[in-house]
């Protein structure tokens, strides 16, 4: 048993101009690639961890993880779920927050435009790579964090987290991201992406996040 790369949810080219089909080609073939396969090298010698469920479930358990294979499991299992989280937040589509998210994106940060100024700064100031996130409390308060490297939100106190947080939508903002397009400019690479976002997705994340 071994875990597998999600396809991309869309054609290469689905998110021109904003990003580009090599971009895409190479991050989904190449990098993602590489976290799975490193994922499974790490678990070949705990296969109770590839069947027993998904890579969510492993992140958001590190703590189970064996000590010698845990940075291997955060590292690899991280940048696995987090690509497929980054695609499936993402579409060429016109799409807009529900209005239940609306209602919590104006009660946290006092309007949209606020919010996605709060997401960009996270990601631009997040020091060398990670990922911004906007996330929801199990009571449906927003929250917008960054993290490094390959973390998740829901790796909890192993990652700093002290509250459960459910991620809703992120930015990658590792160079391999948009160098190729925007090369050092990431401040027009995450600008861009709020002309990509695909709302649907979020809506029933947000939705789940507080059912
Ligand atoms: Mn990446």
């Amino acid at each position: 048993m071994k875990y597998e790369i999600k396809p991309l949810p869309y054609s290469y080219d689905a998110l021109e101009p904003w990003i580009d089909a090599r971009t895409v080609e190479i991050h989904h073939d190449k990098h993602q690639a590489a976290y799975v396969a490193k994922l499974n090298a790490a678990l070949q010698s705990c296969p109770d961890f590839v069947h027993e469920g998904s890579i969510l479930s492993l992140i958001s358990h590190l703590d189970a993880i064996p000590a010698n294979i845990m940075t291997a499991v955060r590292n690899n299992g991280g940048g696995a779920y987090n690509h497929a989280f980054y695609w499936d937040g993402l579409s060429a589509g016109k799409t807009s927050p529900s209005e239940n998210l609306s209602l919590a994106i104006n009660e946290a940060f006092g309007s949209f435009d606020k919010m996605k100024a709060m997401l960009s700064d996270a990601a631009v100031n997040r020091f060398g790579s990670g990922w911004a996130w906007l996330c929801s409390s199990e009571n449906g308060d927003l929250s917008i964090i960054s993290t490094p490297n390959q973390d998740n939100p829901v790796m909890g106190a192993i990652a700093g987290f002290r509250e459960k947080l459910t991620p809703l939508f992120t930015i990658d903002v590792w160079e391999h991201a948009y160098y190729l397009k925007y090369q050092n400019r990431r401040n027009e690479y995450v600008e861009n992406i709020f002309n990509i976002i695909n709302w649907n997705t979020v809506n029933q994340r947000y939705f789940k996040a507080i059912s």
